[in-house]
């Protein structure tokens, strides 16, 4: 299996218009040598043409070559992945730029060929025009997958660096309850926090300085209640996120109910976290503990049926408790292993 790094770092980025690749090979053409070779027009020519084809043609292979294949990745990123592109465009479109950059080779035979056996210089120019238009034309016929591409691409090279052997804390629980915030306050990530839902879109990775052992904290889109087949595919990253990662769930709650989210519904996801992943480990945090009472504790105990020691109450905002949840988080990940 694949590093995500690894694969990453390779992708050669699709241009953005077809005209852009041209352009760039033929002023790179015109700079090299064959761009000063003013007095024998046939060989000028000739060396043009292999320069443009050598880069257009490479580019493409790598654009197709250096793309990821989804199947040689970790499960986790390959369905991540698969919520974020279209997977038989992206194949589709890698097939076709692969076969162009083969075509691309075979339309430069030609036209050198003819070139060799031209006998004027008008004639030595119209086989180079030839050569310009087709090439051209093949290219303009991918410009939507080089669109397509570009775009995908772009989105891959967002991908968080998660290392899928290294045990994992997954955040989860309703939209808004501080989620995002608790990883701000654990771990040095810089997640985006609003105060209101549905504000990280993203699987966002921390890291845990906690003794010897490396924790990966997870920051994964806020959940409803609902059903996996109903599920956007943003709230499904989260899901991908506690399907594939091997560690433990730290399931958020918000007793202030300040998120929005009454306490009985912010359950009901527990509920069903616990039905889809019954044997994953799990710890109960209760934040916004700066907003809590004794009342709003009862109540939170009362609605979820949690004993008060299997719950933890913590602020991200006035951090208290932070450091006993960091000393949970590293007793699980220890007790897991
Ligand atoms: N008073 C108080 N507010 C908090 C606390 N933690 C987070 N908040 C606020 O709650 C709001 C939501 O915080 P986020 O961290 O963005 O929540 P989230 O769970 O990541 O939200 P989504 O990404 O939308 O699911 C923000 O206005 C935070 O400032 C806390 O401990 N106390
Ligand atoms: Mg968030």
């Amino acid at each position: 299996m694949k590093n995500i790094e690894d694969v990453i770092k390779d992708i050669k980025i699709a241009p953005s218009t077809y005209q852009e690749l041209i352009n760039i090979a033929l002023r790179r053409a015109l700079k090299s040598e064959a761009g000063k070779l003013k007095s024998n027009l046939k060989r000028a020519e000739i060396l043009k043409i292999r320069r443009i084809t050598d880069y257009v043609s490479s580019y493409m292979r790598d654009i197709a070559l250096k793309s990821p294949f989804l199947k040689e990745l970790h499960p986790f990123y390959r369905e991540l992945i698969s919520l974020m592109i279209n997977r038989d465009e992206y194949r589709m479109c890698l097939s076709r730029i692969y076969k162009a950059s083969i075509i691309v080779r075979k339309i430069s035979s030609e036209e050198i060929r003819r070139i060799s056996k031209a006998k004027g210089n008008r004639e030595i120019l119209t086989y180079r025009r030839s050569f310009i238009g087709r090439v051209s034309s093949v290219l303009r016929k991918l410009d939507k997958c080089f669109k397509i591409i570009r775009r995908y691409q772009l989105e891959m090279l967002k991908l968080p660096s998660i290392r899928t052997d290294v045990p994992s804390i997954i955040v989860t629980g309703a939209p808004n309850v501080g989620k995002s915030s608790l990883l701000r306050v654990l771990t040095k990530a810089k997640p985006e926090i609003k105060p209101y839902p549905f504000t990280t879109k993203n699987i966002i990775v921390g890291h845990l300085e906690t003794g010897s052992i490396p924790i990966q904290i997870i920051d994964t889109p806020g959940l409803l209640d609902r059903p996996l087949e109903e599920k956007g595919k943003i709230e499904l990253r989260a899901i991908v996120a506690l399907k594939h990662l091997k560690g433990a769930i730290m399931f958020v709650y918000d007793p202030s109910e300040t998120c929005g989210f009454p306490l009985e519904y912010q359950h009901k996801i527990y509920q069903s976290i616990c039905k889809w992943f019954p044997n994953t480990p799990k710890l109960i945090v209760g934040n916004k503990f700066d907003l809590l009472n004794e009342d709003s504790i009862s109540n939170f105990l009362k609605v979820t049926g949690f004993n008060r020691e299997k719950i933890i109450c913590v602020s991200a905002i006035s951090g208290e408790n932070i450091n006993l949840l960091k000393d949970r988080i590293a007793n699980l990940i220890k007790n897991t292993n």
